[in-house]
């Protein structure tokens, strides 16, 4: 094997391999270039693969519908294939790393004949930045390459910075025949190798994402003295010009890209604050020479839910949408040849096509986009992408964030005592399941630090790993929780959510700086109802105290819930969170 871009050996060899298991009839060296992706776009098309929307009115923005039985991440299918299964813990699917091999190689055996293989080398972070890394995914399908282009950055500074034997991820995806029954999503972390088969939706084949950025990074950045958390990243100007950075953790489809978007209310916008995105999903982590926590977005662009986003909930994640993007399995406006989906206008349009390529219309009595229907939109068309977006050294962080969707029991926002309890804090988040992996929506699970479905190895030793670090960081950030989903008793948010979690933002600030006082209760550090701001919020004192009211009945009941969720790690769940859960249940008591 050869190739004009590299002359890796060990590129070369993985390309070798993938090609003579799968036998594509082409392969094709993806260079990055605008000239070679605008031909596949055309190639797309010309397939049915794409669907060129309007140019005018969204220039560069293209459709694609998946296979019905494959529009979200398929945790059940996800492994983790370490040699020890004791290694990948009680949360992750495992699998014997031989007989993984074995299986996808025989799914994939030749599924590539008539098909062109795609050969992407791209980079998680910006070339030469102390926290980035290279992958290389060879694929079968146009609509992964154009997506990878969007959501990393692909291109032959890839191959030069890898030079003849620098190491990379190993990535292979193969569309095969999509069939669910054949469908795997393995990850070997002692191999820097994943491979996918049988799927096309983002999340499965996107290998840089969920698999790369999280599922291997993580098991990396153990082994290497750093963090890869589900994390979005953002900076808050404040009137005087200072800037202050937050990483906020929350499960899939719980409103990352609106909180990296925030707009702040108009009277904080007349004060000059403002809000910036660094990234709205995945953020890698590591100890500066400062002893603080710096952080870096290895992503180039969002993959972001479609449903709910309009111009008053996320006005600039739209914007971002409005050029350049893929929308995947939204409804289509025949009228102009543009896009919709539930909750961008209050009124549908009479007439749609909906995800299914079918007729629609508002009698239709079906959803016209899919639940997780997505966009995946450049970074660089974000009007408040932070001018750090691509600093090769990261943001400093002052304050780390934890949320779930609970209606009940968990306070607005409340502050851990210190890093170890923080880990706790992190380590004990439950939410309801949403859209964005398959299985039922709504159910409360247990999701710590939001990497339930991302943790590639044993999540007590992640518990772990994240105490190890709190040791090396002289100056850690805060570390927080918040639930902007708690509900009143005919089930509506009591908390309006959007631009107006500025005011708690806001709150977290002033406690890393140390100019607001907190009341001490059972689970933590929790505000007075008087320091947060209301103004013009329509919201009084009093129901901003029910949801900072710390119940200790339901508390304690959460603690023995928490008890029964722990006795699964066995011994290795570490000896600090024992204690911080031993305190919580007494502070119950008390
Ligand atoms: C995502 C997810 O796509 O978490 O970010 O599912
Ligand atoms: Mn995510």
């Amino acid at each position: 094997m050869t190739s004009a871009l590299t002359k890796n050996q060990k590129v070369l060899a993985f390309v070798e391999e993938s090609a003579q298991l799968a036998q594509p009839d082409r392969i094709v060296w993806i260079d990055g270039s605008e000239e070679q992706l605008a031909a596949l776009r055309e190639e797309g098309v010309k397939t049915g693969e794409m669907i060129k929307l309007n140019q005018e009115k969204l220039p560069g923005c293209y459709y694609h519908r998946t296979a019905q039985n494959d529009v979200a991440r398929v945790e059940d299918r996800t492994f983790i294939c370490c040699k020890n299964k004791e290694d990948a813990g009680p949360i992750n699917y495992w699998m014997d790393p031989q007989e993984a091999y074995a299986l996808c190689r025989n799914i994939a055996r030749g599924k590539m004949k008539g098909r062109t293989m795609y050969v992407i080398p791209y980079s998680m972070g910006v070339v030469g930045s102390p926290f980035s890394k290279i992958g290389i995914e060879v694929t079968d399908s146009i609509y992964v390459v154009l997506n990878m282009a969007i959501m990393t950055r692909v291109g032959t500074a890839c191959y030069d910075y890898l030079g003849t034997d620098g190491d990379f991820i190993k990535g292979f995806h193969c569309k095969c025949d999509v069939d669910p029954e054949k469908r795997y999503i393995m990850h070997f972390p002692e191999d820097n190798t994943i491979i996918s088969v049988n799927s096309a939706y983002g999340g499965n084949v996107l290998l840089g994402k969920k698999c790369f950025a999280l599922r291997i990074a993580s098991y990396l950045g153990k082994n290497e003295g750093w963090m890869a958390e589900h994390m979005l990243i953002l900076g808050v100007t404040y009137p005087d010009g200072s800037k202050h950075y937050v990483a906020a953790a929350f499960p899939s489809a719980c409103g990352k890209t609106n909180l990296a978007m925030l707009i702040p209310p108009k009277h904080y916008l007349e004060k000059g604050y403002k809000v910036e995105c660094v990234g709205d999903d995945i953020a890698w982590i590591r100890v500066g020479k400062d002893g603080r926590l710096w952080a870096v977005n290895p992503e180039n662009g969002f993959f972001g839910v479609a449903p709910g986003t309009n111009e008053k909930s996320n006005p600039n994640a739209l914007a971002a949408t409005r050029q350049g993007t893929i929308f995947t399995n939204v409804a289509i406006d025949p009228a102009d040849n543009t896009v919709w989906w539930e909750g961008l206008t209050k009124q549908a349009p009479a007439r749609l096509i909906d995800w299914l390529g079918n007729e629609w219309t508002p009698d239709s009595g079906v959803k016209a986009a899919h639940p997780n229907s997505r966009f995946t939109a450049p970074a660089t068309g974000c009007p408040c992408l932070s001018p750090e977006f691509n600093s090769k050294e990261g943001v400093p962080l002052d304050a780390i964030i934890f949320g779930g969707r609970r209606a009940t029991t968990t306070p607005l926002v409340y502050q851990s005592r210190d890093w170890d309890h923080g880990v706790f804090v992190g380590s004990i988040m439950s939410s309801e399941t949403t859209a964005a992996a398959t299985g039922a929506v709504g159910v409360l699970r247990h999701d710590p630090m939001a990497m339930k479905p991302f943790c590639g190895y044993h999540m007590a030793d992640y518990f772990g790993h994240w105490i190890d670090m709190g040791k090396k960081i002289a100056n850690p950030p805060k570390i927080f929780n918040v639930n902007w989903f708690r509900q009143d008793a005919d089930g509506n948010f009591i908390w309006p959510g959007f631009g107006d979690n500025m005011r708690v933002l806001d709150w977290i600030l002033k406690r890393c700086a140390g100019t607001v006082e907190a009341k001490e209760t059972a689970i933590g550090y929790v505000p007075y109802a008087k320091d947060i701001d209301l103004t013009g919020l329509g919201l009084t004192e009093e129901t901003l105290e029910s949801i900072l009211y710390v119940d200790k009945a339901r508390w304690s009941a959460e603690a023995d819930e928490i008890a029964e969720y722990y006795k699964q790690f066995g011994d290795r769940l570490p000896q600090e969170l024992k204690e911080s859960l031993a305190t919580l249940k007494s502070n119950c008591e008390k």
